[in-house]
C-alpha cells in the first residue's frame, strides 16, 4: 500500500480546547491546516469503546465521515494504579457535564485517601494518548504515547488543562500545570524523547505521516 502522507487541509476530531491547542501547537512546524471538529460544528459520537485506542477511532472516522476531509483524534486519559487504572477511559467523564476538573481531581485524591495511599510510590499513575488519522476512504492510523509519574495533593500550578496540575511526571520536580507548554509537550529539535503522552504519540504520529511535509 502506498504510504500516507497528512498533508492539505485536516480535521482535529476534539471538542476539548486544551488539547485542541496542543494539538495545533503540535501540528505547528508542519504544513497542515488544522480545523477543529468544534469549530466546523459537528458533533460529539458517543465514546463506546473499551480501550482509548477504540474511542480515538470513533472519533476520528466520525469526524472524517462528516467533514470528508482526513481527521485526527485523541483519546486519552490518567490511569492511577492504586484505583485500578481509574479514572481512565472515563477521566472526561469523572469532571461532569460541567467539565469542572476541581471536583474530579478532589475526587483521586479522595479515592487515594480511602485506600491509605499517601506515600508517593503509593501514588503512581500514567497518561496515555492514542491518537488516531482516519481518512475520507476509510484508511486508518493509531499512535500511541505514555508518560509515567505521581499524584500529588494539593494541585499546583495554572497551566495545562484537565488534571494537569496533580500529575508530577518522573524526574521533574514540577507538574504539569506548573510548566509551560514548551516542557510539557513540545518535541525536542534534537530528536529525543518528548515529556507529554501525546506529545509522544504525536512524534511517532509525525515520523510515519509528517516528516515529507516538514516546512
Ligand atoms: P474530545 O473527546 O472532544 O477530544 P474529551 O475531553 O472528552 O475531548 P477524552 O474523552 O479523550 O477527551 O478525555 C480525556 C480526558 O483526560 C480529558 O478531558 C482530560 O481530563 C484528561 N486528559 C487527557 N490528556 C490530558 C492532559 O494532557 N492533561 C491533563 N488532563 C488530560
Amino acid at each position: 500500500m502506498t504510504p500516507r502522507t497528512l498533508s492539505g487541509r485536516i480535521v482535529i476530531a476534539t471538542h476539548n480546547k486544551g488539547k485542541l491547542a496542543e494539538m495545533r501547537e503540535l501540528l505547528a512546524p508542519y504544513g497542515v491546516d488544522a480545523t477543529s471538529a468544534g469549530e466546523l460544528g459537528l458533533p460529539e459520537p458517543d465514546e463506546t469503546g473499551f480501550m482509548f485506542s477504540e474511542n480515538a477511532a470513533i472519533k476520528s472516522r466520525a469526524a472524517a465521515a462528516a467533514s470528508g476531509l482526513p481527521a485526527l483524534a485523541d483519546d486519552s486519559g490518567v490511569c492511577v494504579d492504586a484505583l485500578d487504572g481509574a479514572p481512565g477511559l472515563f477521566s472526561a467523564n469523572w469532571a461532569g457535564p460541567g467539565k469542572n476538573f476541581a471536583p474530579a481531581m478532589a475526587r483521586v485524591e479522595e479515592e487515594l485517601r480511602k485506600r491509605g495511599a499517601t506515600a508517593p510510590e503509593q501514588r503512581r499513575a500514567h497518561f496515555v494518548s492514542a491518537l488516531t488519522v482516519t481518512w475520507p476512504d476509510g484508511h486508518e492510523e493509531l499512535f500511541e504515547g505514555r508518560v509515567f509519574g505521581t499524584i500529588v495533593w494539593p494541585p499546583r500550578g495554572p497551566r495545562g488543562f484537565g488534571y494537569d496540575p496533580i500529575f508530577l511526571p518522573d524526574g521533574h520536580a514540577r507538574t504539569f500545570g506548573e510548566m509551560e507548554s514548551h516542557e510539557k509537550h513540545g518535541v525536542p529539535a534534537d530528536g529525543s524523547e518528548a515529556l507529554s503522552h501525546r506529545a509522544r504519540a504525536f512524534q511517532k504520529l509525525a515520523s510515519a505521516l509528517l516528516a515529507k511535509n516538514r516546512a
